[in-house]
């Protein structure tokens, strides 16, 4: 199978611009036509946009811009993010990957990244859409010294490192809506899903997974998120390299993840506030047992949101869903 991809690709590449009919290739690869017309929609499949013109033939349009393990290390300077790199091209979910990985005692900073994801998911099993070669899919294997409570603080961390790399790679500007959205002009781009593998009181890892859209096209999203959802490429109007926003993340989450396990978790808070959407908003936080409705008041110096209603009771949310 890999062997006929390979011919195929070389033909093409030999061809230059010029047609290769169906009949030509068939005789290259020594094989049926009708199965070169399905060896075709397979690299359609994978991402190439390929022209059929009849009597002609076919020709490569466009190659599909994957991620390589190796263009992102190129000029990655982390200490550990980022440093051991697993790739794949086609996943249920990263975070199952990394689940399994993080029981197999790999090293910090270990990062599980895919090109597509048949059943990505969001909290509470929500799903999370993540078609191929046009976002960044990705879970992050984290082993802080931390109490579990804290662990929360980490998604917190995480919208940050993305907000910055998605400001060194664009000039658009994000804000993130707590816990766990990035928003740019008041639409989804990215998500963040933190879970834990702890026994009793200590923690093994920490998975942080990134779901971030970034050169998907509005016709892209299914229809129920083309009102919510957006990317980088529909907001900038041109695409995001996305080994160079991965390599950004790498960089900016281990400084910031540093810090924090140095100082704790206040230095965190006041980038995380300068990014903040939701601040002194009216807005509705939806947990699993209630709805609170009230003004936002800030987060405590443990990343816990503060509501305060309309009796001026402050209530402290630990999870919920937000609307604003
Ligand atoms: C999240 O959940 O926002 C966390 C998403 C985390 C995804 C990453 S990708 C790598 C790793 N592997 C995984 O399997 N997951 C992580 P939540 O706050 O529950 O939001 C989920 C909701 O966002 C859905 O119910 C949809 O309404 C919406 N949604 C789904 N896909 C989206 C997308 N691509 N862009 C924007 N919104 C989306």
């Amino acid at each position: 199978q890999s062997e006929i991809r390979k011919e195929l690709l070389d033909a093409f590449t030999n061809a230059g611009d010029s047609y290769l009919s169906g009949q030509h290739i068939a005789e290259l690869i020594g094989c049926s036509r009708t199965a070169v017309w399905k060896h075709i929609e397979e690299l359609r499949k994978d991402g190439f946009e390929l022209e059929a013109v009849r009597r002609k033939g076919y020709r490569i349009l466009k190659t599909p811009e994957r991620i390589t393990a190796d263009e992102i290390r190129l000029g990655l300077k982390t200490k550990f993010m980022g440093k051991n790199i697993h790739y794949e091209e086609s996943v249920d979910s990263t975070q199952k990957i990394a689940h399994r990985f993080a029981y197999e005692d790999v090293p910090e900073g270990t990062a599980i990244i895919a090109e597509e994801q048949i059943s990505g998911r969001g909290r509470m099993d929500r799903k999370w859409h993540s078609p191929k070669f046009s976002g960044v899919w990705m879970s992050l294997i984290l082993r802080p010294n931390i109490p579990l409570t804290k662990a929360p603080q980490l998604t917190l961390l995480t919208a940050v490192a993305v907000v910055q790399a998605i400001e060194e790679m664009t000039d658009l500007v994000p804000e993130i809506k707590w816990p766990n959205d990035i928003l740019i002009n008041g639409k989804k781009v990215t998500g963040i899903l933190t879970e834990l593998q702890a026994e009793a009181d200590r923690i093994h890892s920490i998975i942080v997974g990134i779901g971030i859209n970034v050169n998907q096209k509005p016709v892209d999203f299914p229809l129920e998120l083309q009102e919510i959802a957006s990317s980088l490429l529909i907001e900038k109007g041109a695409p995001v390299s996305r080994a160079d926003l991965i390599r950004s993340i790498f960089t900016h989450f281990e400084k910031l993840y540093l810090l924090y396990l140095d100082e704790g978790f206040f230095p965190i808070k006041l980038l995380w506030e300068s990014y903040a959407v939701s601040i002194g908003n009216h807005l509705k936080a939806r947990t699993i047992t209630h709805t609170i409705e009230g003004k936002a008041l800030g987060i405590t110096d443990e990343g816990v949101l503060k509501l305060e209603d309309e009796n001026g009771v402050i209530h402290q949310i630990y999870s919920a869903d937000i609307e604003l």
